[in-house]
């Protein structure tokens, strides 16, 4: 790649032009989206198992609903987002290949169980609600086909963000005991829904030239911030209190100051051993074995058509 072509890339993207999939872009441009598109898929599909769990013991049948709509929805965006990465040039079954043998990452939040109704409160509330304010964010990422697909999501997942919150209000208002799991709950989500944005500055390998490319809009720090600030006022409002001794209101620049999150936990999560990684993965790779003989099924009948319409 020579540097007048990299120079051009670069000029298109400062001028805020979208980049489509026939475009010419550099290779580290193109790597870099299918790393971050596809983790990002893989995060919607290993994220619907702590929620599945609850489908079936969730404590009425409108909630259930609402449930089973946001599980469902998950699934939705981890499809969508195989196709966006797909424009890339990369198969879904490297995807998924990438995935089962560990290569592509998904997010650390999805390797803590959720023990208690009032969890699948708290992953609305705090796990949809970090998802929002990362993928607002990427509504304006230079990539059109990832880009487009975020403004459909956060719709949806908005709705994820108010139904858990909801579930919280009414555990709030509840008897004491209720109100204890809702407690119990944030105290168990809070730090690994921080630790959802990323290493810090110095850890973030990739920020910079993310940053560079328009991929990325915000540093991982900047984002988790504006989330913190977001978040503490509706911990407030609910009457729970968020478990970090040193958060303080800084009134010089109007946001939080927050304790040290333990990155150690962090990067032993991301590494594979959080509470449920191994069984994340040995679910998946269960539906995936399950799964073969619906894919062989459909390939035989698209084979079947293709050799219909071909004689
Ligand atoms: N977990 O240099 P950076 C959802 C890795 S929301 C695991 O900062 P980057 C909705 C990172 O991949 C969750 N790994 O990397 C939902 C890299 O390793 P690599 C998904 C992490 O890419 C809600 C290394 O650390 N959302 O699913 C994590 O510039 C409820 C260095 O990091 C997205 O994926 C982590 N938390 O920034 C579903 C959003 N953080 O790849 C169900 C799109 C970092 O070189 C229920 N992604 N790493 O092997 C992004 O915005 C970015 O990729 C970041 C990381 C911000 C996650």
């Amino acid at each position: 790649e020579d540097e007048a072509f990299l120079a051009a890339f670069q000029e298109r993207i400062d001028a805020e032009q979208k980049i489509e999939p026939n475009d010419p872009m550099p290779e580290g441009y193109r790597k870099t989206l299918i790393r971050q598109i596809s983790q990002h898929a893989h995060s919607e599909i290993i994220g619907m198992q702590p929620e599945g769990n609850w489908i079936s013991r969730a404590p009425s049948l409108r909630r259930k609903a609402a449930l089973m709509a946001k599980v469902q929805d998950e699934g939705g965006h981890g499809l969508y987002l195989y196709s966006a990465a797909e424009t890339l040039g990369i198969s879904r079954e490297e995807m998924y290949d990438q995935l089962l043998s560990g290569a592509a990452k998904y997010s650390s939040i999805f390797n803590y169980p959720a023990l208690t109704w009032a969890d699948i409160g708290a992953i609305g509330w705090l796990v949809d609600g970090a998802a929002i304010m990362n993928q607002i964010a990427l509504c304006r990422c230079s990539y059109g086909p990832y880009a487009r697909a975020m403004i459909r999501i956060c719709k949806e997942e908005s709705f994820h963000q108010r139904q858990g919150y909801e579930i919280l209000i009414t555990l709030c208002n509840g008897s004491d005991e209720q109100k204890e799991m809702a407690q119990d709950a944030l105290n168990r989500f809070w730090w690994p829904s921080l630790m959802m944005f990323g290493p810090s500055e110095g850890q973030s390998v990739h920020s910079q030239q993310s940053m560079l490319w328009k991929i990325k809009r915000f540093s991982n720090d900047d984002l988790r911030d504006k989330f913190i600030n977001a978040t503490v006022p509706q911990a407030e409002f609910l009457g729970l209190k968020v478990p970090d001794l040193e958060l303080k209101w800084n009134e010089e620049k109007q946001g939080y100051d927050h304790g040290e999150i333990d990155w150690d936990e962090f990067w032993r999560v991301v590494k594979g051993d959080g509470p449920c990684n191994r069984e994340r993965m040995r679910t998946r790779r269960r539906v995936e074995a399950e799964g073969a003989w619906v894919r062989e099924a459909a390939h035989a009948y698209a084979q079947k058509r293709a050799d219909r319409q071909a004689a």
